[in-house]
């Protein structure tokens, strides 16, 4: 028997882009800069991040506006990244830029370093398109789907702790789990208890 993955739209996933839908953006050129505590700074060019070593984790995408979904997504570990350009001892923050720096987004590292925390190019198998942040967009399974930057042009270790742009307008700061009711879109968009019905 074959099994057809779905993709993020099969699931009916909403598109959120609150500066703004990106349009088409140019994946064989997209560039992701690694700045800030690391003592081997860089700018990836698109080969050179795919050339990364890779994982593929199976966890959900949950909004704070009561929507989660699930699937096996691909991508880099944020500790591979650290590892690899050599973050510094005083980093304590991860800041991400989404394409045009209007969006961003901070977590701190104790998250960042988490086995699921990942820069994310695929959803079950199928490349992130524009919609849901490709060409590469940060995944946080473990905090409110704000933290999951889309699109994003510039990774930076920080000793700071910077607001981004929904925290800005009234989310917070730590974008831990309540309890709450949550639509599942893998099961047609139920309402489940959440987290307690999803992990
Ligand atoms: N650049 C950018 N990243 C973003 C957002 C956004 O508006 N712009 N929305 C965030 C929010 S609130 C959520 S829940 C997820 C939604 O991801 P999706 O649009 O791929 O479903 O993206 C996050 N990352
Ligand atoms: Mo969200």
């Amino acid at each position: 028997m074959e099994i057809i993955m779905k993709y993020l739209k099969d699931y009916n996933t909403p598109i959120f882009w609150a500066e703004g839908h990106p349009g088409k953006l140019d994946k064989e050129n997209w560039k992701v800069e690694i700045t800030g505590l690391v003592e081997n700074p860089i700018v990836l060019d698109w080969k050179q991040l795919l050339n990364l070593p890779s994982k593929t984790v199976k966890t959900r995408l949950t909004s704070v506006t009561r929507w989660s979904v699930e699937g096996d997504w691909t991508g880099i570990a944020i500790s591979e990244i650290a590892k690899i350009f050599k973050i510094k001892n005083n980093a304590k923050f991860l800041r991400v830029y989404s394409y045009k720096l209007i969006y961003d987004t901070t977590i701190d590292l104790n998250i960042a370093f988490k086995e699921k925390t990942i820069l994310a190019y695929k959803f079950n198998g199928y490349d992130l398109t524009e919609d849901y942040g490709g060409p590469v967009r940060l995944l946080v399974p473990y905090l409110w789907g704000y933290k999951s930057a889309k699109s994003v042009v510039k990774v930076e270790f920080t000793d700071t702790y910077t607001s981004g742009y929904w925290e800005k307008r009234g989310y917070t700061d730590h974008a831990t789990f309540e309890n709450t009711l949550v639509r599942d879109l893998n099961d047609e968009g139920k309402l489940k208890q959440f987290p307690s019905e999803f992990f």
